[in-house]
This record gives structure tokens, sequence and C-alpha cells, in this order.
């Protein structure tokens, strides 16, 4: 059977036995990162980084929220997600016998939005529920490569020379593709200074919702720069106007910030609103609907990556899992460990390797070890619910 053919019966999101969780943990993390991260919407030196563990027959089971503590990229932040966890999602898992993902996806439904925050606990219990059944996340959601192909997000510099040191650096680093950060007063001119610098290689530029309709013309520029795709131009909750900017530029339209489910991507295809679609499994509100994003681009020929949102060594651990599915056919923005934090929190961080991929773990559940002490030393706030 062809990679392309692989049936959704492969996966197995269900735990070994049916689970009653005994206690999930709600915990809050500080990073600081190596270099201050710059896009449309704001500056970020450092992060606070809420987590999720599960136990249930004394099995453990870890997930990351990607909320960030202002409500920028989405309406949802760290407040948001500690409240509706604490209030309304936890005592609603503790209630239940839950015998897959799906289960977990299916009790949370009823509650509107909050989708990092779902994600959080739908993450943690397919750790747990792969963990279960001594399997990694990869083969348990059908996963079919060992390696994934990585590119690199950068941010907005003081100057047009200092992000061309940082694209070349990480071109040398191996990075398959690199993605620039683009608003008004910082686009025509960046991108064409780098493609000067970086003639032939995969580049694309994200503007997180930078532009409107009336920035056709000058978006239509970009054109000449031989784009792999342009991220989020509009509004991120507008696919009416992305389908007529989509009409007018050559350049593909790549939605991220529009993308909250499986039905949303589908309408995106349906209506040209982009050609391309990056899945965050955050974003999405979990497994679930990122596999059913996954499966609706398969379908209709449109190829998926996995995007990134400054994630420590868990989240990044999810994200190879979820980027080792057959359609994830473009570099994601999985960078190495170190494109962030001067240390991670798991024992091995990740690396690029010179070819420009990184592993997918192997080892149960998201296959990689918690550094434990590190992780308590950086730990700023701990809840813990019992049944
Ligand atoms: C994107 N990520 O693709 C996001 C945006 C982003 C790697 O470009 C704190 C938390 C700061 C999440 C900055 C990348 C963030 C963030 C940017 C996400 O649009
Ligand atoms: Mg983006």
């Amino acid at each position: 059977m062809s990679t392309a053919d692989t049936p959704s019966s492969v996966r197995t999101l269900a735990a070994a036995a049916p689970v009653r969780l005994s206690s999930v943990e709600v915990r809050l993390i500080e990073l600081t990162l190596v270099r201050p991260f710059e896009t449309s919407f704001g500056r970020t030196d450092a992060r606070i980084v809420p987590l999720v563990r599960m136990v249930a027959d004394g099995v453990e089971g870890w997930g990351e929220i990607v909320a960030d503590h202002e409500p920028l990229f989405s309406s949802e932040t760290i407040g948001t997600a500690r409240h509706v966890l604490a209030d309304y999602f936890i005592p609603d898992l503790l209630t239940r016998t839950l015998s897959s993902v799906d289960d977990v996806a299916a009790a949370l439904r009823r509650f509107k939005g909050h989708q990092m925050a779902k994600a959080g606990l739908e993450l943690a219990f397919m750790d747990l529920a792969a963990r279960s059944r001594g399997v990694s996340i990869r083969e348990a959601i059908g996963g079919t490569r060992d390696r994934v192909p990585v590119g690199v997000s950068l941010g907005i510099e003081k100057d047009i020379p200092t992000l061309v040191d940082q694209v070349l650096a990480h071109v040398a680093q191996g990075y398959q593709r690199i993605k620039l950060k683009i608003k008004p007063g910082w686009d025509l001119d960046v991108v064409r200074v780098v493609r000067e610098a970086y003639p032939t290689g995969l580049l694309s530029v994200d503007a997180n919702t930078a532009y409107t309709l009336a920035h056709t013309e000058h978006l239509k520029q970009l054109d000449a720069f031989d784009l792999l795709m342009i991220e989020q131009p509009l509004a991120h909750d507008d696919m009416v106007d992305h389908a007529a900017l989509q009409r007018a530029i050559r350049t593909a339209i790549c939605l991220d910030e529009s993308i909250v489910h499986a039905r949303a991507a589908a309408h995106a295809l349906a209506l040209g609103s982009c050609r391309l679609i990056n899945i965050k499994i955050g974003r999405v509100g979990g497994y679930t609907e990122a596999l059913g994003i996954h499966d609706v681009c398969q379908a209709q020929g449109a190829p998926v990556w996995c995007g990134g949102m400054l994630e420590c060594g868990i989240g990044r651990a999810h994200n190879l899992a979820l980027a080792s599915l057959p359609n994830f056919s473009l570099p994601g923005d999985i960078s190495a460990s170190k494109r962030y934090w001067a240390r991670d929190v798991i024992t091995q961080p990740f690396e690029v390797a010179p070819d420009g991929t990184v592993g997918v773990p192997t080892g149960p559940g998201i296959g990689v070890e918690i550094d434990h002490a590190f992780l308590d030393a950086i730990t700023i706030e701990r809840r813990e619910f019992t049944a």
C-alpha cells in the first residue's frame, strides 16, 4: 500500500484499557528565549508555558498548552486556559471513563472554543494512551516518517543585515526552508534582499494578519520573489477576503490563525481562501481535529505542514509525531531546541541534522525523557486536581 492510501483504521487513539484519571496537574514553567522573537503582533523575550500531566493506573501523560500571556495570536491566553481547565474541563474529565483521545474530544465538544486549553488535555491523554500500549504516538496515529523535514521561522530584526545573518546561519545549519515574519514597513525590501542572499532555497513569509484587502496591489509585488507561500496575510476570522486575495496574487496563501478546526479547513479549500494549510495541534484543539485537517487536505490534494508555537520539548515531541503523517509534505516550523532555548525540559534536546531533518521519537508516548529536576526548578505554579 502506498503511504498516500494509508487508511485511518491504522490509527489507534485508544488506551490499552478504558481509563479513569486519578489526577490532572496544570503546571506553569518559565523559559527565557535565547533571542527575542518579533512578529507583526509583538515581541517576546520569555515564555510562560502551561503543561498538563495526567495520571491513570500508574501511567502518566504530558501535554503542552500553546497559549501566550496576551491574546495576540488568538483570543486565548494562559489565564483563560487556566480558568477553563480548572473550572470546567478537568472536573468534567475526572468524572468519566475514557477509552480514547476521541472520548476526550467528545467530552469537551459541548464547551465552545478554547482549543489551546482542550489540546493540552488531548495531548496529555494521547501520551498516556500510547504509553499504556507501549507504542509511540507516531505509531499510534499511523505516522510513516522516521525523520521530518524542517524549516525555521525568523522574526523581525532591527535591520535587514541582521536578518540576513540569521538567514545564512540557519541555512548553514541545514534548515530546508526559511520563513520571514513580515508586516507593513518590513516586507518588500526585506524579502528582496533576503532573496538575493538566498536565491534558490525555499522561502516563505508570514504576516500574522497584518494586512487588509486594501494592500492587494502591494502584496502582488511579492509574486516576484518565487515564495513558497504567504501565511495568514489577512484577519484571523476572514475566509472571504482571503479568497479574493488568493484570486489576485500568484503566491500561494497558507492559512494559520483562520484554521481552528477541520470544518474550517474544508471551508477554506472550498472557498479558495488558501492553497496550503499549516496545522498546529494546539490551535485546532488537539489530535482529533489535527488528523481531520490532515485528511481533508490530503483528500483535496492540498499539502500541509506542521506549524510551531515556540514550544518546549514536550510540545515539540508531539509536533514531530504529528508531522510524521504522510501528507505533511512541506518542511515544518519544528526547529532544534537550541533555536529557542538554552536548556530544554527534555534530557535529549532536539537537533537538526545537516540534511535539515529532525528524527521522530520512537520511545513510548511522546518518546522523550523529561528532565524533572530542571522542570521543577523552572516551575512557577502547580495545581493538582484529583478524582
Ligand atoms: C506562527 N509561530 O506561525 C507562529 C506565531 C507565534 C514559529 O512563527 C509566543 C507564543 C510568541 C506563541 C510568537 C512561528 C509567539 C507565538 C509567534 C506564536 O504564526
Ligand atoms: Mg503563522
